[in-house]
């Protein structure tokens, strides 16, 4: 998998070096990360790539031909067919890990980060294949979701983690959250089919409390499961295990 990053701040994007799976991964080179920065391509002779915006407002608008000139560079620079070229924005399709998943197979993209009040619409009218947001709330520019959507595709990526079972069975996958887990010491309080080395017991207690974590946190995960009859019974226990009167006297008898 290979980044193409434009932005301002290059050596930001690239502390990802430094850090957890993703670094070790750009450091063995099984992941490829490279920065380009506006300001070396393009910029007025003042040294700026921004402008007030037509029309007036507030902040700075990001000119067209600095981040033209850098997608002339990242595409010089790899003599490959084009990527996509995703725009970081706040008003793109919500990032998901859908998404993850895609980038992930296409196998290379380049993330252009906004900044200031956006960017020239010009520029996502000849340039953008899509624009992307992480979610709704205002950021100071599209760096962090950079690295965000780097590191969710990065280990979607063969070779990344360690060991491919543990992508495999990552709960979002299966669209729906995980079980709780527990470590030594087991003083109190650890869930019991844990502790008891019974492998189908163990699988049987996580899935159920999976589906009950996804039915008591995220009921919007849970409407777009298909529940098998089993799932629907480990569900139905955990939802009837949960209710107050669960195990006590309610005093009807
Ligand atoms: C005036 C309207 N603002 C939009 C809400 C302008 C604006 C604010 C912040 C334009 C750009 C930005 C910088 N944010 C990003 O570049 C960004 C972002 C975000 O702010 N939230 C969630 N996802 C993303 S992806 C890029």
């Amino acid at each position: 998998m290979r980044f193409d990053v434009v932005t301002l701040f290059p050596e930001w994007v690239q502390q990802l070096e430094h850090y957890g799976v993703v670094g070790r991964a750009l450091r063995e080179e099984r992941l490829e990360l490279a920065t380009w920065n506006p300001r070396d391509y393009g910029a007025r002779d003042d040294g700026r790539v921004d402008d007030r915006p037509f029309g007036g407002g507030p902040g700075m608008v990001l000119q067209v031909e600095p981040l033209a000139q850098t997608l002339e560079a990242v595409e010089q620079s790899h003599g490959q067919p084009q990527q996509p070229v995703i725009l970081l924005a706040p008003d793109g399709e919500r990032f998901n890990q859908a998404w993850a998943a895609s980038l992930a197979e296409r196998g290379a993209a380049t993330l252009v980060c906004g900044r200031y009040q956006g960017v020239d619409q010009r520029f996502i009218d000849r340039y953008v294949d899509a624009s992307v947001s992480i979610g709704d709330f205002v950021l100071s520019g599209g760096e962090l979701p950079a690295m965000m959507m780097i590191d969710a595709a990065a280990r979607l990526t063969p070779g990344v983690l360690g060991d491919p079972a543990s992508t495999a069975a990552e709960s979002f996958t299966e669209g729906r959250l995980d079980a709780p887990y527990y470590t030594r010491p087991a003083t109190e309080h650890v869930p019991s089919a844990l502790l008891s080395g019974d492998h189908a017991r163990i699988a049987r207690w996580r899935l159920k409390q999976a589906l009950g974590a996804t039915w008591l946190k995220r009921p919007d995960l849970l409407d777009q499961l298909a529940l098998d009859a089993e799932k629907q019974r480990l569900l139905a226990e955990f939802i009837h295990e949960y209710s107050p009167n669960h195990g006590k006297d309610c005093g009807d008898a």
